[in-house]
C-alpha cells in the first residue's frame, strides 16, 4: 500500500489530499467550503462567528459534519479509500475544543449507520470553539506573563510571548468568564487533536508542533509546562489532552470510517499537527535556513531553524517542527486574504481585474502607501482596525490594489528580520499564490526568486507526507525526510519569478518610508 491521506481543517474549508508514493503523484485534492455547505445551518461567515469585541469562534460540530462530507465526496469521486495505509492531518492552529465526559463513550460506541453530526451533538461542554482570529484576550495575556514571572520568562519557557490568539489565553478567558462550563469540561483539545480523535475513535493527544502554539508547552522539553498551566487556569493538567510523541501512529482508524467509507481496518492514524507546522513539511522545509510564504486567509512567513530562536519583540512565533528535530519560525498576519478581498470588494473587482490592476500599475505606486489594517492585526499589533493612505487617493482603485499588496510584501520583509535568516529564495503557497502578479511584488521586495508549488494545499500535503514518512520508516528505518518530501516538493516547472533590478531598487528605497509610516501609526494607535 502506497497511498496516504492528509486532511487539513482550516478556517474556511476542510481539504483532503491523497498521495501515491509509488507513482509520486497527488491523486486527489478535494475541499469542502464551510460557507458554501453550512452557512444556512450554522450561520458561519467565512467559516467563523464574529461575536463582537474581538471574539471569533467556529463550530466543532460543523467541522465533524464537514469531515463526513469530505470523505463521502472522495468516495463518490471513485477513490478507493481502502487503499490508504495511513492518515494524518493538520488543523488551523490555536483553536480549542471543549469536551464533556460523554466523549469517550460517544467515540467508542459510534455507529457507521448514522452521520457524525447526529451522534456527536452532545459531546461539547462549549458549543463553539475560539479560533486563531480571536483577539479578545489581551487582559489574559498580561496575566499569564505576569504569573510566570514576566514576558521574557514565558518567552524562554514556551518560545513565545503571550499572543491573544494562542490557546492558553483563550482557555483562561473561558475559565474566568464561564466558570461553570469550565468545571463541566472534562477534556480540552486543539482543533488538530479533535479531528484526529474523531478519526481514531478515541482521544488523541496534541502534537508538539501544535502544542507550541498554546503558550503552555515547554519548547525544549516538548511537554506541557506545569508553571505555564498554573498561570493559565485551575486543574488544567487534568483536562488538557497530553502531548503525543511526534511521528508515531496512535492506533488504527475508527470502525465508523471502515463501515461508512470502506477504509481498511489497519489504516493507521497519526496525531494531527498545526497547519503551519504541516506546511513546513509540505513545502519541503526540512533543512535550517529554508523560507516559505503562505498566502491564505492569514498570511504567514516561516522558516526552518535548528534552534528555537525567539522573537524578543513578540512579533514572531516559534513552533516545534513535526519532523521531531527542528523548529519553525513564523510571522503571522491576520490581514492576508481578508485585506486583499476587502480592497477587491470595495472597488468591485474580481480576481482577474484585480490582477490586471497590478499588471498595469508601476512598482512603488508613484509613492503611494497604505497601512492595510482592515481587521485587527497581529504583526504589527493593531487592536482597532484602520486603513491609512499616504500619497494615495482613496478613489484611485488600481493604485489601492497595488498599495495593499506592496504593504503586505514590505511587512513580510520587515518582520522577518528577527528570524536571522538570509532569504535567498521564497517558496509560496496558499490560495493567493495562484496570482503571479502578487508573487512578482514579493520577488522584487525580497530581491530573490519566488517559486510556486503545484498544490496550494501545503498543509494537507505536509500531513500526507508525515503519514507516509511514519508508515514507511516503520518498514525501513533508514528512510530520510529528504527522500520522503523530495518527489512532492519540486516547484512548478516554469513558475519561478525572478526579481527585476529596477523594481528592486525602487522598493529598497521605499521600504524605509513604509517602516516609518508603520512605526509612527502603530505607536500612535
Ligand atoms: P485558507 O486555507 O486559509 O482557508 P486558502 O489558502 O485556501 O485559505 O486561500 C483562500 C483564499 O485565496 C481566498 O479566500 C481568496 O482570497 C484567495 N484567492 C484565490 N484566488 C486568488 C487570486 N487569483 N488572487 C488572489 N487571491 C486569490
Ligand atoms: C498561526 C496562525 C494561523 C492559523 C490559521 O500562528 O494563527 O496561521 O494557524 O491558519
Amino acid at each position: 500500500m502506497s497511498k496516504y491521506l492528509g486532511i487539513d481543517l482550516s478556517t474556511q474549508s476542510i481539504t483532503g489530499l491523497l498521495i501515491d508514493t509509488e507513482s509520486q503523484t497527488i491523486i486527489a485534492e478535494e475541499s469542502i467550503n464551510f460557507d458554501e455547505h453550512f452557512k444556512a445551518t450554522y450561520g458561519v461567515e467565512n467559516g467563523v462567528f464574529d461575536l463582537g469585541d474581538g471574539a471569533v469562534h467556529s463550530a466543532p460540530l460543523m467541522w465533524a459534519e464537514a469531515l463526513d462530507l469530505l470523505l463521502q465526496t472522495l468516495m463518490d469521486l471513485g477513490h478507493d479509500l481502502s487503499q490508504i495505509a495511513a492518515i494524518t492531518g493538520s488543523g488551523q492552529q490555536h483553536g480549542t475544543v471543549y469536551l464533556n465526559d460523554t466523549i469517550v463513550s460517544a467515540l467508542h460506541n459510534i455507529s457507521s449507520a448514522q452521520p457524525l453530526k447526529e451522534q456527536l451533538a452532545g459531546i461539547f461542554s462549549r458549543e463553539t470553539a475560539p479560533i486563531w482570529m480571536d483577539t479578545s484576550t489581551t487582559a489574559q495575556c498580561a496575566e499569564i506573563e505576569a504569573s510566570v514571572g514576566g514576558r521574557d520568562k514565558l518567552l524562554a519557557l514556551t518560545g513565545n510571548t503571550a499572543f491573544e490568539r494562542f490557546s492558553g489565553p483563550q482557555i483562561r478567558k473561558f475559565y474566568q468568564t464561564e466558570p461553570d462550563a469550565y468545571n463541566n469540561t472534562t477534556y480540552i483539545g486543539l482543533v488538530s487533536s479533535y479531528i484526529a480523535s474523531l478519526l481514531a475513535g478515541k482521544l488523541i493527544g496534541v502534537d508538539p508542533g501544535d502544542g507550541s502554539g498554546t503558550n503552555m508547552m515547554d519548547i525544549t522539553a516538548r511537554a506541557w509546562s506545569p508553571v505555564a498551566l498554573d498561570a493559565t487556569a485551575a486543574n488544567l493538567a487534568d483536562k488538557l489532552l497530553p502531548i503525543a510523541p511526534p511521528g508515531q501512529a496512535v492506533g488504527t482508524i475508527s470502525h465508523y470510517f471502515v463501515g461508512r467509507y470502506g477504509f481498511a481496518k489497519d489504516c493507521q492514524v497519526l496525531p494531527f499537527s498545526g497547519d503551519n507546522p504541516c506546511s513546513l513539511i509540505g513545502l519541503g522545509l526540512i533543512n535550517p535556513g529554508q523560507v516559505a510564504l503562505s498566502l491564505g486567509t492569514s498570511d504567514t512567513l516561516f522558516a526552518c531553524m535548528d534552534q528555537p530562536r525567539t522573537s524578543k519583540t513578540g512579533e514572531g512565533a516559534v513552533f516545534a517542527s513535526p519532523d521531531g528535530l527542528h523548529y519553525m519560525a513564523l510571522t503571522c498576519y491576520l490581514n492576508g486574504s481578508l485585506a486583499r478581498e476587502a480592497v477587491r470588494n470595495t472597488y468591485h473587482f474580481d480576481w482577474n481585474s484585480f490582477t490586471e490592476a497590478l499588471r498595469i500599475t508601476v512598482p512603488g505606486n508613484n509613492g503611494g502607501l497604505m497601512l492595510p489594517y482592515f481587521a485587527p492585526e497581529i504583526v504589527p499589533k493593531v487592536s482597532t482596525p484602520y486603513v491609512i493612505r499616504q500619497n494615495l487617493n482613496e478613489a484611485d482603485a488600481k493604485a489601492n490594489v497595488r498599495a495593499v499588496i506592496e504593504a503586505q510584501a514590505f511587512s513580510s520583509s520587515i518582520h522577518a528580520r528577527w528570524m536571522g535568516v538570509d532569504i535567498s529564495s521564497l517558496y509560496v503557497t496558499g490560495g493567493a499564490a495562484a496570482n503571479a502578479e502578487i508573487l512578482r511584488i514579493y520577488a522584487d521586495v525580497h530581491n530573490c526568486p519566488v517559486h510556486r508549488f503545484e498544490t496550494t494545499n501545503s498543509a494537507a500535503l505536509g500531513a500526507a507526507l508525515r503519514a507516509a514518512h511514519c508508515h514507511q520508516s516503520s518498514l525501513d528505518n533508514t528512510l530520510s525526510w529528504q527522500e520522503t518530501v523530495a518527489p512532492f516538493t519540486e516547484p512548478v516547472a516554469g513558475s519561478t519569478i525572478k526579481p527585476d533590478k529596477e523594481a528592486v531598487a525602487v522598493y529598497r528605497q521605499m521600504i524605509g518610508e513604509y517602516e516609518t509610516l508603520e512605526r509612527v501609526n502603530t505607536v500612535a494607535n
